[in-house]
């Protein structure tokens, strides 16, 4: 996502990097070619134009002017402006005083309603809500099976209304008022109303919605909208929003090679928060949407908290204490090791995980980064038994040629492996020496180093 812009950036801003002085001449030229980046990722001509205006004025200041190092100062400016285009902070979800806290989602058919609303009640529920999905996009029986499925997927009920044949109720203000008297019924905190959209904007399209409004008067009306198709994005997102006044944008399809410009200027043409970002068809492709981090990611400058935060999905407090006691007492083994590569693995695919990192972002989209790098060392601890794992230090010739022949790999990638392991655990001896007695690591050090 934002590759082309990131790079076209990024290129604007290596001239003046090499310069020592930032001056009239240099400001002149590098914001052209910003502003030339952002109108070919489809970013809207006022807003590309104001942006690089106050970027501008801030290089300009006299102070900056004198500074040493016009790159960064360059960089910072337009992050900061990047992150105030984006929408300056995170915004939440509302949420109704008194449950059942009603969200009401539209959007153009095809922009990933359903999807969304799937892995918003995903979302919810690990955040210990209890969501109830509503099936009002009524038109389709496919819309309301599609709908069941994702439902399923994620163990969370669904609500909708059916004949004896099977055939959905034509009726979508209905289905929504009952579904809201249902989750009040059997006490599920949070109703998410799927509805239907068309390929246009249309008259009869937006009366349903704005009935349903009216009908279930929503906490949270989320404008779903499909970042590939660009500046369209952005009409739609102000004609939604003008009949519904919505309280959030979701843009969906980030993961594309969708070049960006609806979400660097949807914000400002909309004056609406956009709340979370679908990256993928699966279900737990989403995330919330935070200006600063999705700002840094278009610099390249990594996304260390989103990093942190996968990491800390993975490693709960508890296990974390008891990886650190096992450092402490050197009871760390080879089965210790698997499981924590699992978890890592778990984080996402490699790649991903390596272009969070600072300064790594840009480098490693030209690597072919190889998912299964930890295959050789799994497939070698796979063919261990129990008890070779848990002893290292018994794996003795014998044992290393079996091992390496049940991973169809050599003696010498045995070896590799248990000198990587034993470097790992004196590392890790002094690691959790320097923790201090009682504290519990934080795993995320380990894997960032912070
Ligand atoms: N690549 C990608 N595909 C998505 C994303 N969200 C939804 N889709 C796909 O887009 C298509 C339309 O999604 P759907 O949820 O049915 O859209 P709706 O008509 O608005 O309900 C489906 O094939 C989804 O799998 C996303 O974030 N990334
Ligand atoms: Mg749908």
């Amino acid at each position: 996502m934002f590759d082309t812009l990131s790079d076209k950036l990024d290129a604007a801003l290596k001239n003046v990097k090499g310069e020592g002085r930032i001056n009239e001449l240099n400001i002149a030229e590098t914001m052209r070619e910003v502003r030339r980046a952002l109108l070919d990722a489809d970013v809207n001509y006022q807003v590309a134009k104001d942006f690089t205006n106050k970027v501008k004025e801030t290089v300009t200041d006299e102070k900056v002017l004198q500074a040493v190092n016009p790159g960064q100062q360059f960089v910072k400016a337009i992050h900061d402006e990047l992150v105030y285009l984006l929408g300056d902070v995170h915004v939440d979800l509302n949420k109704a005083k008194k449950p059942p806290t009603v969200i009401l989602v539209a959007g153009l058919q095809g922009a990933g309603k359903t999807t969304f609303v799937g892995k918003l009640a995903l979302f919810l529920k690990a955040k210990g809500r209890s969501p109830l999905v509503a099936a009002a996009d009524v038109y389709r029986p496919a819309a309301v099976d599609q709908l069941e499925t994702l439902a399923a997927q994620v163990k969370v009920p669904v609500f909708s209304i059916r004949d004896a044949a099977g055939v959905p109720e034509k009726d979508a203000v209905r289905v929504a008022r009952e579904a809201v008297a249902e989750a009040k019924r059997t006490g599920r905190d949070t109703v998410l109303i799927d509805t239907a959209g068309r390929l246009h904007v249309d008259e009869a399209m937006m009366e349903e919605v704005v009935a349903i409004k009216r009908e279930t008067d929503p906490d949270e009306i989320l404008f779903v909208v499909d970042a590939m198709t660009g500046q369209d994005a952005v009409n739609t997102a102000k004609a939604f929003n003008d009949q519904l006044d919505v309280d959030g944008v979701v843009l969906t399809k980030l993961d594309g090679d969708t070049r960006g410009g609806a979400a660097l200027s949807i914000r400002s043409v909309v004056e609406k928060p956009i709340k979370f970002a679908s990256m993928g068809e699966k279900l737990d492709a989403l995330t919330e949407f935070y200006p600063d981090r999705m700002a840094q990611r278009i610099l390249g400058m990594g996304d260390v908290v989103s990093f942190v935060e996968k990491a800390q999905e993975q490693f709960d407090e508890e296990e974390a204490e008891k990886l650190q006691r096992k450092f402490r007492t050197q009871d760390f083994d080879l089965q210790d090791f698997y499981d924590q590569l699992q978890k890592i693995k778990n984080m996402g695919s490699l790649k991903d995980l390596l272009g969070m990192i600072p300064g790594v972002g840009r480098a490693v989209k030209e690597l072919d980064v190889d998912d299964d790098a930890f295959r050789h060392i799994e497939a070698l601890i796979q063919s261990m038994t129990p008890f070779e794992r848990a002893n290292p230090d018994k794996l003795n010739g014998s044992r290393r040629r079996r091992v390496a022949q049940g991973a169809g790999l050599e003696v010498q990638d045995v070896n590799a492996l248990l000198k990587q392991f034993r470097e790992m655990k004196k590392m890790m001896k002094t690691m959790s020496k320097l923790q201090g007695k009682g504290r519990a690591v934080d795993p995320t050090q380990l894997l960032t180093g912070r």
